[in-house]
C-alpha cells in the first residue's frame, strides 16, 4: 500500500483534502488515540493566507441533495501565527522531528493562498524555511486582485503567475487547481510547464442556495458570502471526469479528489491515473474515515 508521492513516501495513498479536517482540533476533541494512529498518510493543513482573515459571515454552510455547500471564506490565523503556533503543535502531533525528519511520522504539506505573485511568493519563501514542512499546495482559486479572475482559472495567468514564484521553494510544490474553468486539462498542463511537481483537484464547484423562506423579495442567497461551493457525493462523477482528464494530458503526479465515501470511490480515482486520492467532505461524517479507506482499498488490491 505505500507509495511514492514527490519524493515522501507515505502509508498508504489515502490524504485528507484541504479544509475538510483540522488536526489540533481534532486532537483535542478525540485525545491521543489521533497521534497514535492518524487516519491520513499525510496531513494537508487548511489554507493559509499571508494575513490573518475572520472569513465570511454566517451562514456558511448549506446542506445540499448528496453534498455541501461552503462558503467559509478563508478564515485563518496568518502566515506569521500558522509557522509561530501551529506548525509546533502539528510537528508534535504528527511525529516529526525538529528538523523534520519524519521517519514513521506523517508528512505535512502546508496550504497557501494569495491574490497575487508577490503574495504567493512571500507565502513559499516562508514555508521553504520551515523543515517541518514536507510539501506546499498552492490553492489557486483565488480572485487576482487585479483581474477579478481565478488565477488558476485562465491556462496562461496560472503559468505565469507560477513561473514567477516557483524559484522561492525547493520543497514539492502541489497546484490545487479549481474545477471552474473551461478546460482543466489545459490549466493541468500548464501548471507542470511552469514548475508544478503535481495537481490535485477537484476544488468545490461554484455554486449558490437561496434563503428557504419563499416569501422574501427579491430571494436572498442564504450564505452570508453569497456564493459558495459544493462538495461531496454530488461532486464525485465531475471529479472522476475532471481527474481522467487531468491525467492523461500531465506526466506529474495527481491527486484525486471529490465525493469520496469508500474505497471503491478511491479506486475509480486511481484507475483514471490518480497517485494519491484525497477525503473531504466525508471526514465530517467520520474522522477515521482516511483509515477505513486505506484498509479497504489494501483488500482490493489484494483480490485483483
Ligand atoms: O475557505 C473557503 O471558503 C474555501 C476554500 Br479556501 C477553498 O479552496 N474551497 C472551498 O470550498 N472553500
Amino acid at each position: 500500500m505505500s507509495v511514492e508521492f514527490c519524493g515522501l513516501a507515505l502509508r498508504h495513498p489515502v490524504i485528507n483534502g484541504s479544509g475538510t479536517f483540522d488536526a489540533i482540533a481534532a486532537r483535542r476533541a478525540f485525545g491521543e488515540d489521533l497521534a497514535a494512529s492518524f487516519p491520513f498518510s499525510a496531513y494537508v493543513s487548511k489554507t493559509i493566507t499571508l494575513q490573518p482573515r475572520d472569513g465570511n459571515p454566517p451562514p456558511r454552510l448549506w446542506e445540499a441533495s448528496g453534498g455541501l455547500i461552503n462558503s467559509i471564506g478563508l478564515p485563518n490565523k496568518g502566515l506569521e501565527v500558522y509557522l509561530r503556533e501551529d506548525l509546533p503543535q502539528l510537528a508534535d502531533l504528527l511525529g516529526l522531528a525538529a528538523d523534520g525528519a519524519a521517519p514513521g511520522a506523517v508528512p505535512l504539506i502546508t496550504n497557501v493562498m494569495g491574490a497575487s505573485a508577490e503574495q504567493i511568493a512571500e507565502l513559499l519563501g516562508a514555508c521553504d524555511a520551515r523543515p517541518e514542512i514536507a510539501a506546499i499546495e498552492l490553492n489557486v482559486s483565488c480572485p487576482n486582485v487585479k483581474t477579478g479572475l481565478d488565477i488558476g482559472a485562465d491556462p496562461r495567468q496560472l503559468a505565469e503567475v507560477l513561473r514567477a514564484v516557483r524559484g522561492r521553494t525547493s520543497k514539492p510544490l502541489i497546484v490545487k487547481l479549481t474545477p471552474n474553468t473551461a478546460d482543466v486539462g489545459a490549466c493541468a498542463l500548464a501548471a507542470q510547464e511552469a514548475g508544478a511537481d503535481a495537481v490535485s483537484l477537484i476544488n468545490t464547484l461554484r455554486a449558490t442556495a437561496l434563503s428557504p423562506d419563499g416569501r422574501s423579495r427579491p430571494r436572498r442567497p442564504w450564505l452570508g458570502g453569497g456564493t459558495g461551493g459544493l462538495s461531496g457525493p454530488a461532486i464525485r462523477a465531475v471529479a472522476l471526469a475532471q481527474v481522467e482528464a487531468v491525467a492523461a494530458r500531465v506526466a506529474i503526479p495527481v491527486v484525486g479528489m471529490g465525493g469520496v465515501q469508500n474505497a471503491r470511490h478511491a479506486q475509480d480515482l486511481i484507475d483514471v491515473g490518480a497517485t494519491l486520492v484525497a477525503v473531504g467532505t466525508e471526514t465530517f461524517r467520520d474522522p477515521g474515515v482516511g483509515a477505513r479507506i486505506a484498509h479497504e482499498l489494501q483488500e482490493i488490491m489484494v483480490g485483483r
